[in-house]
């Protein structure tokens, strides 16, 4: 009976702490630089309508820039969100501008292979003043700010691109972090790695929502990219098997 007894007085071995999950902690810190930038944090429906996800981002039915997104249908016009662009249409609807915000959240694409899953998270930006007192090189500024913020002392570079809610548009890469811009497996020996989309938002974006005389900047990024450069995990997948020896690094 002796050896049986328990000591109810004795410390408890310690307890294992859980971690917030890396795509979670690389999102807060996303919202962390933009919120100290004064930029309002929105958040929307997962479950969408066409003109929300679709129509009033200057993407009309049966263009084919849509096959960019392979979307999760629903009947009526319903879908899963395929960016969470709908989230700034929303805002737009509901007030006026000058508009500075983000708006992080899941998104959905049928998509499902090496670099892909059929759910991710972005963060998007959005902001809108009256016409002359926004430029691109704003937009330059604050994305090279939050890039070595995220990243520390990398080069930056713009391309030109294509998006149909913007225009005009530009991809931005930065310095391959793992060979420091000389070419290697990672950056397919270009030396950069592409890490955002951006541009100045298209006007007839802000004719479906009755907005006048107001230009804008809008930009958007891939949480799970940024957390596996920021922690250097190579499949995609890793991120969402909930396997306990990745998590257990991130403690
Ligand atoms: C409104 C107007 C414009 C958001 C933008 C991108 C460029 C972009 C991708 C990054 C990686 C999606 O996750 S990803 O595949 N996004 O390149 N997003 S501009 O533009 C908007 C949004 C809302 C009203």
């Amino acid at each position: 009976m002796k050896a049986e007894a328990i000591d109810v007085t004795l410390y408890s071995t310690a307890s294992q702490s859980g971690s917030l999950h890396p795509v979670m902690e690389t999102m807060d810190r996303i919202v962390e630089y933009f919120s100290a930038m004064n930029f309002a944090v929105h958040t929307g429906p997962m479950i969408e309508d066409d003109f929300h996800n679709f129509e009033a981002l200057n993407l009309p039915r049966y263009h084919p820039a849509r096959d960019m997104q392979d979307t999760f249908y629903f009947q009526d016009d319903m879908l899963l969100r395929t960016h969470t662009s709908p989230v700034q249409i929303r805002t737009m609807l509901q007030s006026q501008p000058p508009i500075r915000m983000i708006a992080p959240g899941a998104v959905f694409r049928r998509d499902y292979d090496l670099t892909h899953t059929p759910m991710f998270h972005q963060v998007e930006g959005l902001l809108v003043d009256a016409v002359g007192r926004v430029s691109f090189a704003n937009l330059k500024f604050i994305l090279e700010d939050f890039l070595h913020y995220m990243f520390g002392d990398v080069a930056v570079r713009f391309r030109p691109s294509f998006f149909p809610f913007t225009e005009p548009s530009a991809e931005v890469d930065i310095s391959c972090i793992f060979c420091e811009g000389k070419g290697c497996r990672v950056c397919s020996k270009t030396g950069w790695l592409e890490v955002l989309g951006c541009g100045i938002v298209d006007s007839n974006v802000f004719h479906a929502v009755g907005y006048n005389e107001v230009s804008g900047y809008a930009f958007g990024l891939g949480v799970e990219r940024f957390a596996m450069l920021i922690h250097r995990i190579g499949d995609l997948r890793a991120l969402f098997e909930g396997d306990v020896r990745l998590l257990e690094q991130f403690r």
